[in-house]
């Protein structure tokens, strides 16, 4: 796409998903979209002049052969009040794989061009309707998993972020602007003075309100792109068991042969509100296949990958070395104990067990007669929102391009703080303060670099 970033021409593409359904809408957008409208629709009552943001009731007629395709709304959109600030318009057809395929073949055939993914919001972006920040909550909205993941991106979409980073670029510039008038006229007295003065004043209001947002990701992403939690422990615990009793259905094969599990199975649920990605593994035994071995392998990536661990142990069996071994893999991860199978007579040496998990919560469960799950549901919602990421107050919820971009900015704007403090040479503030501005207008995506835009458009689905 970097090539034809100035993605010219008129576009179109699916814009609901292809299949069975009620309504399916093709969105056609760019300086021809009027004219093929014209030329491949035929209204119910003769249409002298189109007005935007109106509805109109025809059919879509096949030029080349005068064949009606099906009984359509067009809803059209003039530049700039459109989704593009382009010329839109949307037929509301029927929709069926073949049906939706013929009638945006007929769209192509009058001269638009099949769309990139992303490529309308790619639009929306170039003509300035949007910034990246909002262009990548488009992205959000759509993925979300749950309703405080919308809500989150809907925010952003609505220019939470942008205005958030704007305040911030304001101060950084009239802090930049004093810099280069010190540098300028160094006798005059005018400007920045390095010392602890300019140094907290740079902190309070660029380094404060940055660190702020920065935090902001931690708690709000997890509403957005839901926490992973990965189901360990020895074969045969009963951790696929513990998966379909947290999902409500048969997810996961259980056996009472050890070693059933090899892939990771993954399921999402919703734990009052908040998305869960459980991932259930393969049981960890030091006898095993290779395909076990494989099975073993991913499972550690798994509890690598995750936000949080859940170590299952058998309670009616002593606990092993196998057990034991994978509670090390499970250090450093906020982890919970879950000591499964209560149903049956204890075996295992509860004293024992709470003196290797230490301060690891242990919730005692049964995955057959569904005791304790409730608690343990409720363990992993607590546990994953600890630490202040319970989403609550954050406005917005940036993702990692953005992460990225804000601890870039974050320790320019540190390393000026400091050269303040040393009462280093202007020049080297003033650069600190210009490459942090830099790292801000980049999350902003003005001007972004053209493979950044490639990568990030190309992950939207097509149609958006
Ligand atoms: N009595 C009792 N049996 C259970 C419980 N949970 C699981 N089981 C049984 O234990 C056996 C193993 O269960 P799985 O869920 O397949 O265990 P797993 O840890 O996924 O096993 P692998 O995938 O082989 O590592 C099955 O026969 C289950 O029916 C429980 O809470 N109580
Ligand atoms: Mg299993």
């Amino acid at each position: 796409m970097t090539d034809d970033l100035a993605s010219t021409g008129t576009i179109a593409a699916l814009s609901t998903p292809p299949g069975q359904a009620g309504i399916g809408i093709i969105r056609i957008s760019g300086p021809s979209a009027l004219d093929i409208a014209r030329r491949i629709f035929r209204s119910r009552h003769p249409v002298r002049e189109w007005q935007s943001h109106h509805l109109h009731l025809g059919v879509i007629a096949d030029p080349a052969t005068g064949a009606a395709v099906d009984e359509v709304l067009l809803s059209v959109m003039k530049a700039p009040r459109s989704y593009t600030r382009e010329d839109v318009v949307e037929i509301n057809s029927h929709s069926g794989h073949a049906l939706l395929e013929r009638i945006l073949n007929v769209v192509l055939d009058a001269g638009a061009r099949q769309a990139r993914p992303g490529e309308f919001t790619l639009r929306a972006f170039l003509n300035g309707r949007i910034d990246l920040t909002q262009a990548e909550a488009v992205m959000d909205l759509i993925r979300a998993r749950s309703e405080r993941g919308i809500e989150l991106a809907s925010r952003q979409l609505q220019g939470g972020l942008k205005d958030r980073l704007g305040v911030v670029r304001e101060t950084l510039v009239e802090l930049l602007a004093h810099t280069e008038v010190a540098i300028d006229y160094p006798d005059e007295g005018y400007g920045l003075a390095p010392g602890e003065e300019a140094a907290s004043r740079v902190k309070a209001g660029v380094l404060a309100p940055l660190e702020e947002i920065r935090a902001a990701h931690a708690r709000g992403r997890i509403w957005v792109d839901g926490a992973g939690v990965a189901i360990v422990g020895r074969v045969n615990v009963g951790k696929s068991s513990i998966l379909n009793r947290l999902a409500g259905s048969d997810r996961a094969i259980v056996t009472p042969e050890p070693g059933t599990t090899r892939d990771i199975i993954e399921q999402t649920v919703q734990i009052d509100g908040l998305p869960v990605r459980l991932m259930d593994t393969a049981g960890y035994r030091t006898v095993r296949g290779a395909v076990e071995e494989i099975g073993i392998r991913l499972a550690e990536q798994c509890i690598e990958n995750a936000d949080l661990a859940l170590w299952v142990v058998d309670g009616s069996h002593e606990l092993e070395e196998d057990d034991l071994r994978i509670l090390q893999q499970c250090r450093g991860k906020p982890t919970l104990a879950v000591m499964n199978k209560i149903d049956l007579p204890a075996r295992l040496n509860e004293p024992a067990l709470m003196e290797e998990c230490g301060d690891i919560q242990v919730l005692p469960v049964s995955a057959l007669s569904g005791e304790g799950i409730e608690g343990l549901a409720g363990g992993i919602r607590k546990t994953l929102l600890a630490g202040g990421r319970d989403g609550d107050g954050a406005a917005f919820a940036p993702n990692a391009r953005q992460k990225r971009g804000l601890n870039e900015a974050c320790s320019l704007v540190l390393q000026a703080v400091d050269n303040l403090r040393d009462e280093a040479p202007l020049e080297i503030i003033a650069l600190d303060l210009q490459s942090a501005l830099s790292a801000l207008d980049e999350i902003r995506g003005t001007p972004a670099p053209g493979d950044v835009l490639d990568r990030i458009f190309s992950e939207f689905c097509l149609g958006k």
